[in-house]
């Protein structure tokens, strides 16, 4: 038997995603945290199968694109009404299309999403959708990062999960602070836990020694150590913010 702490009189975040795979989805979604939150009403989750939109005999949801080139585009005409049903499901929330052309991801994003009343996710597949559906369905233009999927639905999926963690009551209080510490452009530092020797090798000394102030000091620099490494361009943002 679990309840809520404080139920909250808030509707749910909603996810609507509008897709040629339905069935992809809650997929991952459905375990661990987020699957946690769904199934306690933390948020919820609807497609709209573009196929259901489709037109004529075949349900045809893609056309050649004008003025010629490869592949195929889905079609503003079927993309129109897929949409607006899905407003219809989800008013007030922020249409979004996945695209790789896209603003970046990031977790400032994730958190502005968050405060939205949820999200209406339109997973594109083919070489993209009509350039018009964008412009009259104000749909805003968001990628996960700078390799190439197959699909918008993954990348749909990974919002999601990356929004349902910041929702409350999702992810403990503890967890939470922690986090957000490393917000604040850092990596992480590394972790071990028992035994305390494993295949001949020790976990660092300064872990076992109860010292916290030196533990503290010790985490911090190896996460300079890291981000310095890893993410000059994270580490150079960081530098340059704290000049102020
Ligand atoms: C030849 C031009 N291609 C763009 C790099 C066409 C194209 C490839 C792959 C168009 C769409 C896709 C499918 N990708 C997504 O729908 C997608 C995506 C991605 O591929 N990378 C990062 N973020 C995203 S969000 C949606």
């Amino acid at each position: 038997m679990s309840e809520p702490a404080t139920p909250s009189n808030r509707l749910p975040w909603r996810a609507t995603v509008v897709t040629l795979f339905p069935e992809l989805f809650p997929g991952p979604l459905a375990a661990s945290l987020a699957g946690d939150a769904l199934q306690q009403g933390l948020w919820a989750l609807d497609t709209i199968a573009v196929r259901d939109f489709g037109l004529g005999r075949h349900k045809s949801v893609d056309d050649t694109p004008a003025g010629g080139g490869a592949g195929m585009v889905m079609r503003a005409d079927v993309l129109g009404p897929a949409l607006d049903a899905a407003t219809a499901t989800n008013p007030g929330a922020p249409r979004i299309y996945l695209t790789p052309r896209g603003e970046p991801l990031t977790q400032g994003l994730a958190r502005e999403l968050a405060a939205a009343p949820g999200a209406v996710l339109l997973a594109g597949r083919f070489e993209g959708i009509d350039q018009r559906i964008i412009e009259a369905r104000q749909l805003r233009e968001i990628s996960i990062g700078d390799y190439v999927l197959s699909g918008g639905e993954l990348a749909a999926m990974v919002l999601i999960d990356a929004v349902v963690r910041l929702l409350p009551g999702v992810v403990g209080a503890a967890a939470s602070l922690t986090e957000e510490s490393f917000e604040q452009g850092l990596l992480e530092y590394p972790h071990y836990t028992r035994p305390r020797d494993w295949e001949g090798l020790p976990i660092p000394e300064v872990l076992l020694s109860g010292d916290h102030k030196r533990i503290e000091a010790w985490r911090r620099a190896e996460s300079e150590r890291l981000t310095r490494e890893r993410r000059p361009d994270l580490w150079a943002w960081k530098k340059k913010h704290e000049e102020r």
